[in-house]
């Protein structure tokens, strides 16, 4: 039986904002590009959240919703130095640490014999050190597998953390929606929904054959995950091999234009969450990913050391092309060049096409 800790902070970039200017505290604050550039939302502090404001928002609408909002720029410098920080102290505990992101880390404390093995005192114990050493907060999830400690550390979010114990696993799960399993996005969880699955407990009843009849290969990953199940391991050398978004429309874009009118959102989702890498790394490839009406799917690729809308979109047309009808789903993603020490890249899995 594992114990992992997944750690998250509470409003990271607002956060390292409020510590390293205090009169900004208790006042709304969002950090994300500028209006006129028509920015979008990175985070926004938690006074902000109350009025409307959250990540991903476009900063004008924002800024209707918020009138009184303070927007700052991003400082990755800073966000990048609290990360390191942070990780130190991880790595204090165990050397099985896997970043996810600047502000995210899973954390494998088996065998760890601090506080008598307990990792909810480690995990108190990380998360007073982040507050004291680093002034900011953190939030932390502790359960026998990734999926689970992920799941927790939302639950008391922020400046809080959950313990899932091995024995409260099985009814736990029974009661989660079905949309906390990674992958698991609004169509999914609508589909799932209009057939009578609103939790995990509900998806138990679809045998094997019916989910990966259903949804391929991640089928059999959701009969797992609704049970409980999750085998990955906590891998502290992952090396990224590649970065990637993709959305999967609720309804399916009839043709190539209207698939370029959604090139762009895409393309600003995907410099989001490339900031985002704890490491940044040089582009080797651009890639496009379409999955078909009749769920067919190709991707083109090129090589590329800086996508612009204009390379993904020639790539949009090389894919589209292939097959010439309606899209259920487009991704736009980079390779990143090969590095010697090239192991285990497994990504997220929601982040990952290539895998
Ligand atoms: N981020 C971003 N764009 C998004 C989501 C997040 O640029 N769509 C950035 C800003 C966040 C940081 O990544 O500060 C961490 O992301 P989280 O999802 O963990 O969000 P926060 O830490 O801001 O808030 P929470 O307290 O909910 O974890
Ligand atoms: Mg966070």
């Amino acid at each position: 039986m594992r114990k992992i800790i997944h750690c998250d902070c509470d409003c990271f970039y607002a956060a390292v904002e409020m510590r390293d200017d205090p009169s900004l505290r208790g006042k709304p604050l969002a950090v994300g590009g500028r209006a006129e550039a028509r920015g979008v939302i990175a985070t926004s502090n938690y006074e902000a959240r109350a009025l409307g404001v959250h990540s991903a928002m476009s900063t004008v609408r924002a800024l209707r919703q918020c009138p009184q909002l303070i927007l700052l720029p991003p400082d990755f410098r800073r966000y990048r130095d609290a990360s390191q920080q942070i990780l130190a102290i991880y790595r204090d505990y165990t050397p099985l640490v896997e970043p996810l992101s600047l502000d995210e880390a899973y954390l494998d404390v088996t065998g760890v014999d601090r506080h008598q093995g307990s990792a909810t005192l480690m995990a108190e114990e990380i998360r007073a050190r982040i507050r004291t050493e680093v002034r900011i907060t953190a939030s932390a999830g502790i359960a026998p597998n990734k999926f689970l400690a992920k799941v927790a550390s939302d639950w008391n979010k922020p400046d809080g953390q959950f313990v899932i114990h091995p024995r409260d696993v099985d009814a736990f799960v029974a009661a989660l929606p079905v949309g906390k399993i990674f992958g698991v996005g609004k169509v999914t969880a609508a589909r799932l929904q209009k057939r009578g699955v609103h939790t995990c407990g509900d998806l138990r009843a679809w045998e094997l054959a019916r989910l990966t009849g259903e949804f391929g290969r991640f089928g059999a990953t959701l009969h797992q995950l609704c049970r409980g199940i999750d085998e990955r391991p906590v891998r502290p050398n992952r090396i990224r091999k590649s970065l990637s978004v993709e959305t999967t429309y609720a309804h399916d874009l009839p043709d190539l234009a209207a698939c370029h009118t959604e090139l762009p959102a895409l393309i600003a989702e995907f410099h989001r969450r490339f900031a985002k890498l704890p490491a940044q790394r040089p582009i080797h490839n651009a890639v496009v990913k379409v999955k078909f009406a009749d769920f067919t799917q190709t991707t083109a690729e090129c090589l590329s050391s800086a996508p612009d809308e204009a390379v993904w979109g020639a790539l949009l047309d090389e894919a589209w092309a292939r097959k010439g009808r309606a899209v259920r789903l487009l991704g736009v993603g980079v390779r990143f060049a090969d590095v010697a020490a090239d192991r285990g890249d497994e990504g997220e899995e929601q982040l990952d096409l290539f895998g």
